[in-house]
């Protein structure tokens, strides 16, 4: 009986474990993964747990134009998490070109586990 008595408490705890280990799931993204948009004048990209800003970013790179691949280049842009806390938001520095793109972001929340991924998108 008293072993039985104990198993919600032990149950309770491991559902507990299992939120706080949550890692942070990109939930939405604009423009989303795949699109093929006019020229965005941010991204953003929506998770489902609060972000740490100052570990959090996103690299974006520009992989193709006029149909044809070639060697990723760097665009420079700024990141940062919106008040929300849990939108990610880059901002390129000059207007996005015609081509394909290839955002690669990291985000960390509360258990300090660095998450990565990675989407591309195409500006028409
Ligand atoms: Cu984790």
């Amino acid at each position: 009986m008293r072993r039985l008595s104990l198993l919600p408490a032990a149950a309770a705890l491991v559902l507990f474990a299992g939120v706080a280990e949550a890692h942070p799931k990109l939930v939405s993204a604009s423009p989303a993964p795949n699109a093929v948009v006019a020229k965005p004048a941010r991204l953003e990209l929506h998770f489902s747990e609060r972000l740490m800003p100052k570990l959090s970013g996103a690299d974006l790179m520009m992989t193709g134009m006029k149909g044809m691949n070639h060697a990723p280049i760097k665009v420079a842009a700024t990141s940062a998490v919106a008040a929300d806390g849990r939108t990610l938001i880059v901002r390129p520095r000059a207007p996005l070109g015609a081509g394909r793109y290839s955002l690669a972001w990291h985000v960390v929340s509360a258990d300090t586990h660095r998450i990565v991924g990675n989407y591309a998108f195409t500006v028409k």
